[in-house]
């Protein structure tokens, strides 16, 4: 591999090269102005007399106070919520006979990338685990130039046609008159739009999903969304998808959670991924594709071209050829993630666009809202926006230009540079000839008419719970609704999706049922189930509940254990500071029940110790933690004494342990004498790998999560 003495890769090295060029260390430094002259005094402005007015002659105040005006740019106008992390990518194997793209030729090539999650409805300060699609765009700086994937965490869109963007975003924002409510599409526009757009049914299926509310960046698949097409080097097209599946496995927070994570910590995803790469955990995805051959590309019962229609996987596999790896935390938002541009049409030879109406539109709306959020067409100079191949033609001058051209030409053809910088046919991107003819026309193809048959396909694949959990969202959202007859109408609608979905809709906000509808088996897509997904306790997050006088030998057990598994703890006590065992060991405390709160755990342990249960049981805020992390279905455990804390508890539907068995009913592990801590911590390792203990939805007595 072509790697210099830190063994980054060649490519790593000129990405971070172009980056540390305008990194600017300001430590040990004397303040300046933008001028460079030292500034002797930046708390006092210059004035007439100690209480006289301010003298126009300070140069440090206006400096200071008018950068500070202006250092607001325009917010993204969808996607403004997000979070940006550099890594790299590695194809496995070469695609040679599928793609002349160089980044997936040679399994030695790290090529640099930088990833930018984000929400799409919510403004910039907005809270990360509201409901809603994430954006999962991957910026490539390949050595033929930077290739942007800007995709979704869901397979399809909402609509089928660019033209109709403009009108779907302003329906799901805020509501213009008062601008309520922030983040959300639980409101009248939106549900008002739903009813009145019918292609919409897939989309609105996927948003009422588990998919909505993600437990993590790092636990979430990613879409292209649109069909792309693969070049090879003997001008072979074929059509594609693209995909990016996490080691980690595809999981989500349940609906009460999100919420009070919403206010607990609106930082939630930014500060789970940043915690990780800054620990070593470095986010991994492996990339797919599904590949169509051109003369199949009417072979399918849906359109290949509609980008309200996903390809099932059962039915046009996903070809795992890649990773990425995220392993760099940004050192400044606003330079890096605040300043990055993504644009579909950024493409390089090997890949082309594909005739998808959606795709074309992008082509052209991500270049356009550069040019006012970033001031200018010369964003691609900001430094995270550089391709790490060279750059030369002949566009010049524009707002906030950093390149001094050198030489007069500026223009092409010419003699005086001897026609240089000029075009070449070999290397140079090649446009796909396709054969298109047709006439003028505003009209949606016949073949993009069938809105409900996925959406059917996507209610029947998905299990018990997840089907619970959409019924539970659509009484949320259709319920905020004010209008009656809209509401009426997204019952109306999705009794075209599924009888049974309907009517439970129609329940839970006071519609009137539907007299017949969708019913019956249809086609499945088991990928789609976020039950069968990787499964795994890596990088889960633990809080241990314990108070002076808990048992030692167990809970440094425990930590053993669970640091062994690649699972995280936290301690949480009813104080900060320290701990003391029954027989007098320390332990830190991280977190007191203000802190910590069950919603930001993956599942909790009770630590055992006769006065450490003793002092929780007089604290509703253990008992509280239990309460609500089983009912967000969560794995608890509890050893020694500490069952003592679950038997008080509204814990439904679990029998204690007795004896000395580990019993482990609902994903509630307890053991009365844990002789046998080695085999309870396994189970308790094994349990959160599980995620969730959906069954306990079932158990009579139990709030749905
Ligand atoms: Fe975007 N989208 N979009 N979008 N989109 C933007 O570009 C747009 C669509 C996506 O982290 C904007 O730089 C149109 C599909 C992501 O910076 C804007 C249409 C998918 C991001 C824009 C779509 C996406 C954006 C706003 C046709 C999934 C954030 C700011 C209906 C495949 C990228 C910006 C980042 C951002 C337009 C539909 C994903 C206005 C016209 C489909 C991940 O240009």
């Amino acid at each position: 591999m072509n790697t210099n003495q830190n063994g980054l890769n060649m490519n790593e090295h000129a990405k971070n090269n172009q980056l540390a060029a305008f990194r600017v260390k300001h430590d040990d430094q004397v303040l300046t102005t933008d001028q460079g002259v030292h500034v002797s005094n930046t708390d006092d402005s210059l004035t007439a007399g100690a209480r006289g007015p301010t003298l126009m002659e300070d140069f440090h105040f206006r400096e200071k106070l008018t950068h500070f005006d202006h250092e607001r740019i325009p917010e993204r106008v969808v996607h403004a919520r997000g979070f940006g992390v550099h890594g790299y990518f590695q194809v496995y194997e070469p695609m040679t006979q599928l793609t002349k793209a160089k980044f997936l030729q040679d399994p030695n090539v790290k090529t640099p990338v930088f990833t930018r999650f984000s929400t799409v409805v919510g403004s910039r300060g907005s809270a990360d685990t509201v409901r809603d699609v994430r954006g999962f765009a991957v910026k490539f700086y390949t050595e033929d130039g930077n290739l942007d994937i800007t995709g979704n965490n869901m397979p399809i869109f909402f609509i089928q046609d660019a033209i109709k963007f403009p009108d779907l975003v302003h329906a799901i924002k805020p509501e213009p008159d008062n601008e309520i409510p922030q983040a959300a599409s639980a409101h009248d526009t939106f549900w008002d739009f739903v009813v009145n757009t019918p292609e919409l049914t897939h989309m609105i299926m996927w948003l009422m999903s588990d998919r909505a509310i993600p437990r993590s960046y790092r636990m979430m698949e990613g879409f292209g969304v649109n069909t792309f097409r693969l070049i090879n080097e003997q001008g072979i097209a074929r059509f594609v998808r693209f995909h990016w599946k996490p080691l980690l496995g595809v999981h989500s927070l349940v609906w009460d959670e999100a919420q009070k994570i919403s206010g607990k910590d609106p930082d939630f995803h930014r500060r789970d991924i940043w915690d990780a790469i800054n620990k070593g955990e470095f986010p991994e995805y492996e990339f797919g594709i599904q590949v169509i051959e051109e003369q199949d590309e009417f072979k399918f019962g849906f359109d290949i071209l509609d980008p309200t229609k996903f390809w099932p996987e059962e039915l046009i596999p996903v070809k795992i050829i890649g990773k990425m790896t995220l392993n760099k935390n940004v050192e400044n938002f606003f330079a890096e993630t605040e300043q990055v541009a993504f644009c579909p049409s950024n493409i390089v030879p090997g890949l082309d666009f594909s005739n998808d109406p959606l795709l074309q539109g992008r082509l052209f709306s991500y270049l356009d809202t550069q040019l006012i959020r970033l001031g200018g067409p010369n964003f691609h100079e900001i430094p995270i926006n550089r391709s790490i191949a060279p750059v030369h033609n002949n566009q010049r001058d524009g707002y906030h230009r950093m390149t001094i051209d050198h030489g007069k030409v500026s223009y092409s053809p010419n003699s005086l540079a001897n026609n240089r910088p000029n075009p070449c046919e070999t290397s140079g991107y090649q446009h796909y000839q396709e054969k298109v003819e047709g006439v003028k026309i505003r009209a949606r193809s016949l073949s993009f008419q069938d809105h409900f048959s996925q959406a059917t396909m996507f209610w029947n694949s998905m299990s018990p719970p997840e089907k619970q959990h959409i019924i539970n969202a659509f009484q949320f959202e259709v319920g905020s609704v004010k209008d009656k007859q809209i509401k009426q109408r997204v019952v109306d609608l999705f009794n075209n999706v599924d009888h049974e979905l309907a009517k439970q809709i129609a329940i839970g906000v006071g519609a009137t049922q539907p007299g017949s509808g969708r019913t019956g088996a249809s086609e499945t897509s088991p990928a789609v189930s976020q039950l069968n997904t990787i499964m795994t306790a890596k990088t889960r997050k633990v809080a241990i509940l314990a108070e002076d006088g808990f048992n030692h030998a167990e809970v440094s057990k425990l930590m053993n254990s669970l640091n062994g598994a690649g699972v995280c703890f936290e301690v949480i006590s009813k104080n900060l500071g320290t701990i003391k065992s029954s027989d007098q060991k320390e332990l830190e405390v991280v977190k007191n029940h203000h802190t910590g709160t069950s919603v930001l755990y993956d599942a909790v342990y009770v630590a055992g110790g006769r006065a450490s249960v003793d002092a929780m049981l007089e604290c509703g805020e253990a008992l509280h933690f239990v309460n609500e992390a089983f009912k967000h279905c969560k794995t608890v455990g509890a050893a020694n004494e500490g069952v003592d804390l679950l038997k008080v508890s509204s814990i439904t539907g679990v029998n204690y342990s007795k004896g000395e068995n580990i019993v482990s009913e609902l994903g509630v592990l307890t053991q009365n004498k844990a002789d046998n801590l080695t085999e309870f911590c396994k189970q308790f390792i094994d349990a959160i790998a599980k995620h969730r203990h959906w069954e306990r939805e079932s158990v009579k007595g139990t709030v749905p999560a």
